[in-house]
């Protein structure tokens, strides 16, 4: 069942044809190499090559002969390649998370297999020669510490991380009669606040356990189902059974037999179905560390969105679901959430600079905020995400110390979020011998091209140095990686994941990565976010409708006059409205979409646009980007004369309005646009979607996954942008035709919404894997030792180093005292 798969075997297949199909078509390819080397070294993309090829081969029909077949196929793999005259080296990407890399020279048109490490040493000679050549170049390999841990085979299976480790396991335990001792011993550490759970010493052995399972089954099965289990609680004491089986005869019957049948003959449902039920899990403590963390006032402020709205709802699920499972185990405890964050003393009016607030709709649950302390004082504003590191280790000193305190003791799972929080997840959950979940919607990495190679030059605005770095110990440190859908693991058919980009790459100068991290890797599972169903619910769900926001909407949408929280007007407001709702990051692509709009005339007949976003002044923005963005915006309404057609709308903070506000979208029979350039999930799609309203949204990342294009919503390129319009115009021509189709993909949306993209589906799966993965991580004590020393190893001697480098700005630190509590 240990499957160590070489992907590199299957792939290098379609490589071996390579060299027959360039000889095939020999004169056109030396003359396409010739022009690929002519140029000189340079790093080219997949549109760069095809562009000369077709460039050289001029005759359409000798061009498709000669890219058709094994030839086309590999080219139209390519990702990327490295000219260095006379050879051109080749990253190949057959399917997700499997690559090749050859190197063709010029001349010759030979072809040669080549390692990830030379095709790496080949990309660097085009950006530091020195650093190429350089024989003790610093490389880093995680994966030389993932010897004997089971690895995944097809790339379908990616991110089925929980399934396959439960049949892992499942094979381990049923290697003979002692096999399953691991579980016993596990069960035997189960225990709250020193209380044993489920077995104690009397246990202590598989056979032990198998024969008192099968006495107590016995006696069980005779009580009526519902006796409750304090009524029978003492006879199965005296078998060595302690609390957590069960609230009633019913519930621990089931529990037993699970477990009888396990240890008879394990198999991977019976063994899902048992960890869900074991008592492991109470007190959860989530890091997410940057932004303005908050429950009011804060969305849409500089690094502020989807992840705080996704760290609350989350909470909420976690809480629900920890409460009916505790019932369900017939125990008395309490859960507790703690979401640590940090502490912003110059809190722009809201609550950041409070060190303890509870979470609105839970029992158990709080935001717990820790400053930034430095050896001068405690930093009072706001720093950007990319800005963050020199903080980061002394937050989680002194994040752990409060969380003891709080807990009276260890969490039982630590959770990360974004790269910041991975981190300090890491370090603590290190340090308290915890189970760690990560997760990282947006891994930053691929948000800027060839953001590895170029790192020098972006790291004074991004620090991608520091931001990499710890984005590797993070993910190597983790126990399992929550992702949000499948591409951004391991990509789509053309572009690679998020994660898959950390597998080989370079930074030339600091270190060569020759294996980041394994997308096979069955820590990796798939849990997508849901929408707050009780906050973004169907617009015709009349008698729900939040009518008290209505008349502020009415004059948020349609007022004639300009005012601080929105410019421009809608001159025809009969027309439909084609909505968007974003921070103003670039990536966002919101003047993206404007200008597709400004572009296209029967859209602009056909529809209105309004935008939630940043804010008018550019002056007032702290942020680089939304600087930028603010003032693209305004150029373009002026160059499109866009006044009359567009209401521009500063971020708005209420999650409550805002949900009416897609309703009020709705209303107008609109469309809910999500044009960016790239999106790791896309929280307004899923909340667009659950209002009912028709939602357009970028293929690029998550959107592509959440939205069968055509069925439940539309793919729009935002690569296209005359396309993407055109497909939106269609619509709205196609809706004025027939307006039951817009209704039609309305409810396509919600039903999509409704079978794939719950918190409740969420939650269910989150504590399923804290609990099949605290178990994992037992089994593969030893690999997982000799990684973490290396993790050390690479935090201390280079991480550190690099947050280092950082000035701690002197005008932000203030005195300990200046901040509150409640
Ligand atoms: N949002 C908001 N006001 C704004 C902009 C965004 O309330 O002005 C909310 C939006 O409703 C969603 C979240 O912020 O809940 C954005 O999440 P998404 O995943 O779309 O993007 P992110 O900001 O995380 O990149
Ligand atoms: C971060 C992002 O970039 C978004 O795409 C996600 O929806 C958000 O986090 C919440 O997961």
């Amino acid at each position: 069942i240990i499957c160590s798969c070489d992907h590199s075997m299957a792939s290098a297949a379609a490589v071996d044809t390579m060299p027959d199909a360039l000889r095939q078509s020999r004169y056109h390819m030396k003359r396409c190499f010739a022009r690929l080397t002519g140029m000189g070294r340079r790093l080219m993309k997949f549109q760069h090559i095809k562009d000369e090829i077709e460039q050289t081969i001029e005759d359409k029909i000798e061009r498709s002969k000669v890219l058709e077949g094994s030839l086309g196929d590999i080219l139209s793999s390519t990702q990327e390649a490295a000219v260095v005259p006379p050879y051109v080296a080749f990253a190949i990407r057959h399917s997700p998370g499997i690559w090749d890399y050859v190197k063709v020279h010029a001349d010759s048109l030979s072809v040669d297999i080549i390692t990830s490490t030379d095709y790496l040493k080949f990309k660097e000679t085009l950006f530091d020669e020195d650093w190429a050549k350089d024989e003790n170049a610093l490389e880093i390999d995680f994966g030389a510490f993932n010897v004997g841990i089971p690895s995944l085979a097809l790339p379908s299976s990616i991110g089925d991380g929980l399934g396959y480790v439960l049949k892992f396991m499942t094979s381990m335990i049923t290697r003979g009669s002692e096999s399953a001792k691991p579980l016993v011993e596990y069960l035997l550490t189960l225990n709250h606040h020193g209380e044993k759970l489920m077995i104690n010493e009397t246990l202590n052995t598989v056979g032990k356990l198998r024969a008192a399972l099968l006495i107590a089954d016995v006696f069980v099965s005779a009580l009526p189902k519902d006796t409750l289990y304090q009524n029978f609680e003492q006879k199965l004491k005296e078998w060595g059974f302690e609390k957590g089986w069960g609230d009633n005869a019913e519930r621990v019957r089931q529990t037993m037999r699970i477990l009888s049948e396990m240890l008879q003959a394990p198999d991977p449902t019976n063994m899902e179905a048992f960890f869900s039920r074991l008592p492991a899990i109470y007190k959860i403590v989530i890091f997410s560390v940057h932004g303005y963390f908050g429950q009011a006032d804060v969305l849409g402020l500089p690094d502020t969105g989807g992840q705080v709205v996704y760290i609350l709802d989350q909470v909420k699920a976690l809480e629900e679901e920890l409460l009916l499972r505790i019932k369900q185990q017939g125990l008395n405890v309490k859960p507790q959430i703690l979401v640590v964050t940090r502490l912003i003393p110059d809190a722009q009016g809201n609550k950041c600079n409070q060190e303890m607030e509870p979470i609105a709709n839970t029992m158990h649950s709080h935001i717990l905020r820790v400053p930034f302390n430095t050896e001068k004082g405690v930093l009072g504003p706001w720093v950007s995400r990319f800005d963050i590191y020199p903080y980061l280790e002394r937050f989680s000193q002194d994040a752990t110390a409060k969380i003891l305190e709080l807990m009276e003791g260890k969490p039982d799972l630590i959770i990360g979020n974004y790269t910041d929080g991975n981190l300090v997840a890491s370090l603590v959950a290190s340090k308290l011998g915890v189970t760690l979940g990560t997760i990282a919607h947006a891994l930053e990495k691929t948000k800027y091209e060839d953001s590895d190679v170029k790192w020098r030059e972006l790291d004074p605005k991004y620090h991608f140095s520091c931001q990499f770095t710890a984005d590797m110990i993070a993910m190597n440190a983790a126990d399992f990686i929550i992702t949000s859908t499948y591409q951004e693991i391991a990509g789509s058919k053309n572009r690679p994941g998020q994660y898959e980009s950390h597998v080989a790459f370079t930074m030339p100068g600091l270190y060569r990565v020759i294996s980041g991290i394994n997308v096979f890797d069955p820590k990796f599972n798939i849990a997508s976010p849901g929408a707050d169903q009780s906050i973004y619910f169907p617009f015709m769900e009349k008698q729900k409708r939040l009518t008290k926001f209505q008349p502020a909407i009415e004059e948020l949408l349609f007022s004639k006059e300009d005012n601080d929280e929105h410019i421009g007007f809608l001159a025809d407001r009969k027309k439909p409205i084609i909505f968007t709702m974003a921070r103003l990051d670039t990536v966002k692509n919101i003047t993206g979409l404007t200008e597709w709009y400004g572009k296209n005339k029967r859209l602009r007949n056909l529809v209105n646009l309004v935008i939630v976003g940043g804010f008018f002044d550019p002056s007032k923005s702290k942020d680089r980007e939304e600087m930028a963005e603010i003032k693209k915006m305004h150029s373009l309404i002026e160059r499109y004369q866009l006044k009359g057609q567009i209401r521009w709308i500063a971020a708005q903070t209420d999650r409550y309005r805002n949900s009416e506000l897609y309703r009020c979208v709705a209303d107008t029979k609109g469309a809910f646009v999500q044009p960016a350039l790239y999106e790791a999930f896309g929280l307004t799609v899923i909340e667009a979607m659950n209002c009912g309203l028709p939602t357009f949204a970028t293929n690029q990342g998550g959107p592509a996954e959440i939205i069968v294009d055509g069925v439940s919503g539309f793919h729009i390129d935002p690569n296209n942008g005359d396309e993407s319009s055109k497909k939106i115009a269609d619509f709205f021509e196609k809706c004025k035709g027939d307006t039951r189709y817009w209704h039609r993909m309305s409810q396509a949306g919600l039903r999509r919404i409704n079978e794939c993209y719950t918190w409740k589906i969420y939650a269910n799966k989150v504590l399923n894997m804290g609990l099949a993965y605290g178990f994992w991580r037992q089994l593969n004590q030893e690999q997982k030792k000799a990684k973490q020393r290396y993790i050390d190893i690479f935090y201390n001697l280079r991480f550190r180093k690099l947050a280092k480098n950082f000035t701690i700005p002197l005008e932000g630190i203030k005195p300990a005292a200046s901040t509150e509590t409640c």
